[in-house]
């Protein structure tokens, strides 16, 4: 049961007068709770972040691949969502995922991406066009501040094609992004 507060309206009758109304909870007429639905959102990540832990711990930090999957399970779920976690070092399997996202998405049963394609991010003319053609809403996600490092970083060929782009906020930019795709998900209906 969801909490009612009293419903206060405002009427502006002219001439400097506004007529205000208060509606009382148990005067206000009773509507069913809105229905719960479930969104679904894929949290793909691409290659070496199977790595998260061990490698570059100064740049990455120390929290493992699991630890941030289990993160991204919790975040969903306290924002009524559910998480589907995958990860791959090689091109063409994001590629299919990403496609086949999109054919999920087409049928209402996937609100979108949360990805990470790591240094596909810097290289992939093919993920670029794989999100565009699935046209699967994605929300791009670095661990680091990309701007803030080698060159090479600063380029992506990802951020063209996606809907929001979350950097440099540590693993927390995974559940920045869930929530982000989540608020699109939701106001787009
Ligand atoms: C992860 C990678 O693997 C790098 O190739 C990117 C990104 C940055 C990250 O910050 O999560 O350049």
């Amino acid at each position: 049961m969801v909490a009612q507060r009293a419903r206060v309206s405002a009427e502006w009758l002219g001439e400097g007068v506004l007529r205000r109304s208060v509606l009382l909870p148990d005067r206000m007429p009773k509507s069913p709770d809105p229905p719960m639905t479930t969104l679904k959102i894929l949290v793909l990540n691409g290659p070496n972040l199977n790595l998260l832990g061990t490698r570059e711990p100064a740049v990455y930090g120390h929290a493992t691949l699991a630890d941030v999957e289990a993160l991204c399970t919790a975040a969903a779920a306290e924002r009524g969502a559910e998480v589907e976690c995958r990860q791959s070092n090689h091109e063409g399997v994001l590629i299919d995922w990403v496609q086949a996202a999109g054919v999920q998405h087409r049928a209402g049963q996937l609100a979108g991406i949360v990805f990470n394609p790591g240094a596909y991010s810097h290289t992939s003319v093919a993920l670029h066009d794989a999100i565009k053609g699935s046209g699967v809403p994605v929300i791009e996600t670095h661990i680091s501040n990309v701007h803030a490092r080698e060159p090479f970083r600063h380029h992506s060929y990802i951020s063209p094609a996606a809907a929001g782009i979350v950097v440099g906020f540590g693993i927390d930019g995974y559940v920045l992004a869930i929530d982000g795709l989540l608020r699109k998900a939701r106001a787009a209906g």
